[in-house]
């Protein structure tokens, strides 16, 4: 199994995950700073990997899986990274419901199979390691809800098995801080959507609907609950966090969010509005198999200590995160259309 050889130049960063939303936008991101950019990719056809290779040819791609230790310890001894972003997980919540195990096995002990990848590869004093935590670890439960917004010390009550396996990888990541003094820092990240966002996902779901719509492609959009709440940002604006997070003095844990709680409604309005639609209930019917056994009801986010600590701002607001997908996704179906 061999893979890229390093060179002595430029600095070195590892991103698991970088077929996904933030993978992209961070390999773009560290490659405009001048790092050598590693991504795991994993499956011995992963339909990803043409689109990858097109859009960021320079990506050095190493054949890996969060869940076979072996082929983490070879990515690590191939990269040799100084800077680690662990973005590799089943992020889907309503998945990680109907395959539990699964998403233990990678989102949770894939992080601990990574974790010793870099210690037995002896780079623990070397490498600074970010785990991509959640918001999903809060529970939106009126009980442990903060009134300014849930932050870096609020308590946690997972509501899924993907914010089960998140939890566990969160305190994992922070015992090897602890325990070996590894630089490992956690983003807390609340919702961040984009050009980028999977297609399973409410927001992106609801843009490429809304362009078909207007296209004549589509007629209507099936949706589950359409009142839950969440704080949704732009993820250009989040993974410049994860990076800034990386290069602050002392390892940490930090908040990502923007401060402001929007429902479902709220977006199918902004989203209908973008093609001159003023009432998107005629579009919208609801269907019982995207609701969840246990639903968060509201996320809302404090990103006061990023803000202070590590200078971090977001660029982007919710009209503006609705209109950018909308158009982008327009323009996209306008070339099949
Ligand atoms: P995403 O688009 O769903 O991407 C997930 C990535 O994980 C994909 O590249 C996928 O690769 C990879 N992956 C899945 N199983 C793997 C395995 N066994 N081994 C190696 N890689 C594997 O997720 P995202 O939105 O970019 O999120 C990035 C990370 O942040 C995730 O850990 C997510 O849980 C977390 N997070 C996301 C948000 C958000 O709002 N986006 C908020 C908080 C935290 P394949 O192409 O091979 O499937
Ligand atoms: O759901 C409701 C659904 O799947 C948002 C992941 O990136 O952010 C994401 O998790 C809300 C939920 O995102 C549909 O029940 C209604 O209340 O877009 P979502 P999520 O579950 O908030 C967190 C922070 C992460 O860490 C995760 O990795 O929308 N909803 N109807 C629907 N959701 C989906 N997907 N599809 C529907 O048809």
């Amino acid at each position: 199994m061999r893979g890229p050889e390093v060179t002595d130049t430029a600095r070195r960063a590892l991103v698991t995950g970088v077929t996904g939303q933030d993978g992209g936008h961070l390999a773009e991101l560290l490659h405009s700073k001048g790092y050598e950019v590693f991504g795991l990719i994993r499956g011995q056809r992963n339909a990803r990997r043409e689109a990858l290779e097109r859009e960021f040819p320079f990506v050095r791609l190493i054949e890996a899986d969060l869940t076979d230790q072996t082929s983490l310890i070879h990515a690590v001894a191939t990269s040799q990274p100084h800077e680690i972003y662990n973005l590799g997980a089943i992020s889907h919540v309503g998945y990680s419901f109907r395959n539990p195990q699964l998403t233990a096995d990678i989102t949770a002990k894939g992080v601990l199979n990574l974790l010793e990848a870099v210690r037995v590869s002896g780079l623990s004093d070397s490498t600074r390691f970010y785990q991509a935590s959640t918001s999903e670890m809060f529970g939106g439960l009126d009980y442990n809800r903060p009134g300014a917004g849930y932050n870096e010390n609020s308590l946690f009550h997972p509501r899924s098995p993907y914010g089960v396996a998140k939890l566990y990888a969160h305190w994992i990541a922070r015992n090897y801080r602890e325990s070996y003094g590894m630089f490992v820092s956690t983003g807390i990240l609340f919702n961040h959507e984009g050009e980028r966002r999977g297609l399973e996902f409410v927001t992106r779901k609801i843009t490429n609907a809304v362009a078909a719509i207007h296209l004549g492609l589509q007629d209507h959009l099936a949706l589950g609950d359409l009142w839950p709440k969440r704080d949704w940002g732009y993820a250009g604006d989040y993974v410049r966090g994860m990076w800034q997070m990386l290069q602050h003095h002392e390892p940490d844990d930090f908040v990502l969010a923007t401060g402001e709680t929007h429902s479902i409604e709220e977006f199918l309005t902004l989203a209908f509005a973008a093609i001159g639609e003023t009432d998107w209930k005629p579009y919208v019917r609801q269907d019982p198999q995207f609701r969840r056994p246990a639903e968060v009801d509201i996320l809302l986010g404090d990103p006061s200590k990023a803000e202070r600590v590590l200078g971090w701002e977001r660029t982007v607001d919710f009209p503006g995160l609705v209109s950018l997908m909308v158009q982008h996704d327009i323009q996209v179906l306008s070339r099949h259309a």
